[in-house]
C-alpha cells in the first residue's frame, strides 16, 4: 500500500473515517451512509488526499481536455427553473435569441480546417425547435463534417421533443441516434430528490425520467455524462441520493463517461439570495464524489463555471478532466455570475494550467481516446502551430 495514505489513515482520530478510508484503499464500495458521514465529518485534507490517491490509481497524472465548440440554438425556454440565469421565458421570447439551421451550420463551418473533435449542442426548450428540426440539423452537420462527434441535448430537451413528437423515449432516442447523435451531455439532472426538485425546477422532467433517457441512450450503445447542481438548498443526504442513483444506473449500463458536479452560481436568477458555497466546500465535494462514484471513470471540473484557478486546484482533489478549450461564447455561466466572462482558453493556456500543477495534459476525444499527449511539447511550439493551438 502507498505509505503516505497509510500514514494519513493512521493519523485520523475518527474511527469511522478510518474505516471508510480503508474500504477505499481496498477498492471496496462505500455506502450511502459512508457518503453522508464524509460530508458531515471529513476534513478537506483527509478526503482530498484519499481522492487524489484514487485519481492517481485510475489515471496517474493524466489530465484530459478536449477541443470542442458549443452551439446554443436558443435561450428561449418553456420551463422556469429558479436557478437559471440564462433563459428567457417563452412568454418573453422577443428578448431571447433563436438560431436558424443555416446560422447553426455557419457556426460549424467556422471550424472547418480547425482540429476540433466535438460539437456540443445545448440550449433552452423552444416549442418550435422540435425533433424533426434537430434531426435535420444533425444530419446536415454530419454531412458537412462526418468526423465531428455530435454530443447534444439535455434529457430535459429530449423529453420535451419526444413527447411533442408522440414518440416513446426509446423511439425518439433511436431516431436521433440514426440521424447522427452520438452522445448526450449531462445537463438537466440538477438534484433528483423530489422535495428539492419541486422547489427549484418543478415543471421539467423528474429524476426518474432523466435516468430513463440516459438508460435508453446507453442501451443503443451511446455514452453520456451526468451532472449534479450543488450548493443551493440540497442537503448532504440529497447529494448522496443523487450520486447513488447515478452509480446504480452505471452498474446496470456502464454508459456514463464522466461525472460533472456543477456549483450553483447565484448571479441574476430567482435564487440569488442563496450564498454560494466556499472553495473548501467545492473541493470537498469533488473529493467525496471521486470516492463515491467508483464506477465512473472520469470526474470533470467545468472551468467556465468554477473559474480557471479553482479548476486547476481541483486537479489535486480527484478531478482528471477540465473539459475543453470552448473558444466561443458559452453564455450560461457568465450570465449566472461566473468570473469567466469570456470563457475562452487556447490550447496553450489549458496545457500551461495543467502543467503548472505538475500534471500531464492529454487531449482526448469525446470517448476519451487519446488525440495527443502534450506533456513533452514546448508551450512556444504549441502557440506557433495553428494545428495545435
Ligand atoms: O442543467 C444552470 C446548470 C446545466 C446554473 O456533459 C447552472 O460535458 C450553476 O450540463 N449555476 C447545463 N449551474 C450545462 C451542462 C454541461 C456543461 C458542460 C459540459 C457538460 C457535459 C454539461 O447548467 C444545467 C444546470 O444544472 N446551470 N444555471 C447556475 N445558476
Ligand atoms: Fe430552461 Fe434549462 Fe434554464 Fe431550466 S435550466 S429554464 S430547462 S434553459
Amino acid at each position: 500500500m502507498n505509505t503516505s495514505i497509510e500514514k494519513l489513515i493512521a493519523a485520523e482520530p475518527d474511527q469511522a473515517l478510518r474505516t471508510i478510508a480503508e474500504k477505499v484503499v481496498r477498492k471496496e464500495r462505500i455506502s450511502p451512509e459512508d457518503g453522508i458521514y464524509l460530508f458531515e465529518h471529513a476534513s478537506l485534507p483527509f478526503v482530498g488526499a484519499l481522492a487524489n490517491f484514487v485519481r492517481e490509481r485510475l489515471h496517474g497524472d493524466t489530465t484530459y481536455f478536449n477541443r470542442n465548440f458549443h452551439i446554443e440554438p436558443t435561450n428561449v425556454c418553456v420551463f422556469a427553473c429558479k436557478f437559471c440565469s440564462y433563459s428567457r421565458l417563452y412568454a418573453h421570447r422577443e428578448e431571447g435569441w433563436e438560431l436558424s439551421t443555416e446560422q447553426m451550420l455557419d457556426i460549424v463551418k467556422k471550424y472547418d480546417g480547425k482540429p476540433v473533435t466535438e460539437v456540443h449542442i445545448v440550449g433552452g426548450v423552444h416549442p418550435k425547435m422540435n425533433l424533426e428540426f434537430f434531426a435535420d440539423l444533425i444530419r446536415k452537420i454530419k454531412a458537412h463534417r462526418p468526423d465531428l462527434h455530435v454530443k447534444g441535448f439535455t434529457a430535459v430537451e429530449l423529453d420535451y421533443m419526444f413527447r411533442k413528437a408522440k414518440k416513446t423515449v426509446e423511439e425518439g432516442m433511436a431516431y436521433l441516434h440514426e440521424a447522427g447523435l452520438q452522445s448526450l451531455p449531462g445537463g438537466g439532472a440538477e438534484i433528483f430528490a423530489p422535495a428539492v426538485r419541486q422547489q427549484i425546477c418543478d415543471d421539467k422532467i423528474d429524476g426518474a425520467g432523466w435516468l430513463a433517457i440516459h438508460k435508453a441512450a446507453h442501451q443503443l450503445g451511446m455514452h453520456s455524462n451526468a451532472t449534479m447542481l450543488y450548493g443551493h438548498i440540497e442537503s448532504y443526504a440529497d447529494r448522496v441520493d443523487h450520486m447513488e442513483k447515478l452509480r446504480s444506473l452505471q452498474d446496470e449500463t456502464g454508459g456514463f463517461n464522466t461525472f460533472i458536479p456543477l456549483k450553483f452560481r447565484n448571479g441574476d436568477n430567482e435564487m440569488s439570495h442563496i450564498a454560494e458555497t466556499s472553495i473548501i466546500e467545492d473541493m470537498r465535494l469533488y473529493a467525496i464524489a471521486r470516492l463515491y462514484m467508483d464506477n465512473f471513470p472520469h470526474l470533470k471540473a467545468y472551468w467556465p463555471m468554477l473559474g480557471r484557478n479553482n479548476a486547476q486546484l481541483s486537479l489535486s482533489f480527484g478531478v482528471n478532466d477540465i473539459d475543453g478549450t470552448i473558444d466561443d461564447s458559452t453564455k450560461i455561466y457568465s450570465m449566472a455570475g461566473s468570473e469567466e466572462q469570456t470563457p475562452a482558453m487556447s490550447t496553450a493556456q489549458l496545457v500551461t494550467l495543467i502543467k503548472q500543477v505538475k500534471r500531464k495534459p492529454v487531449e482526448r476525444d469525446t470517448l476519451y481516446n487519446v488525440v495527443r499527449d502534450y506533456s513533452e511539447l514546448d508551450i512556444k511550439e504549441i502557440e506557433m502551430n495553428p494545428l495545435l493551438n
